[in-house]
């Protein structure tokens, strides 16, 4: 039986690879969701690939996450810097977090250096435009894979 995991991207997210490439890149989400989908399979894992622009919703599907996936990947967009609800949901979730950014946050304005998702995340991705969702994964399919 192949391990879920959750891959939650957050606001604005859709638009990647439609604006701003010089910062995202050009893949889109629907790419980076073919190429997840594809090394899922390879890793032995199930993918559950799901963009909101909606914070609550982001909240819901990692309670819906709880005793059903093995891990999650999230690259929480712009509530990253702001969503004490995102964080809290995931200290709730007990299996691995890896937080995901396609840009690197940390040569970019000030605001987008905190993280509240990272004083929850077992590993942070930053900078590696979309193949850190790849790394993620990598990262997920290991630190899960002693598990029944
Ligand atoms: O670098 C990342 O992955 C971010 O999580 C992306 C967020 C940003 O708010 C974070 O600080 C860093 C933005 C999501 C993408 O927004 C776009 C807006 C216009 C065009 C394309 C993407």
């Amino acid at each position: 039986m192949p391990k879920l995991v959750y891959v939650l991207n957050g606001p604005n997210l859709n638009l990647l690879g439609q604006r701003q490439p010089e910062i995202y890149g050009d893949e889109t989400l629907g790419d980076v969701e073919r190429d997840c989908t594809a090394l899922a399979a390879e890793l032995g894992l199930e993918i559950r690939f799901l963009q909101s622009n909606w914070e609550g919703q982001i909240v819901d599907w990692i309670h819906e996450a709880r005793g059903t996936a093995e891990g999650i990947a999230i690259n929480p967009g712009a509530f990253t810097h702001t969503s004490v609800a995102i964080l809290d949901a995931l200290h709730a979730f007990e299996g691995p977090v890896i937080e995901v950014h396609v840009s690197n946050v940390h040569k970019r304005e000030s605001f987008r250096h905190r993280s509240y998702v990272s004083l929850r995340a077992d590993g942070i991705i930053v900078g590696c435009g979309t193949q850190g969702y790849a790394l993620a994964l990598r990262r997920i399919a290991l630190l899960t894979k002693d598990r029944p």
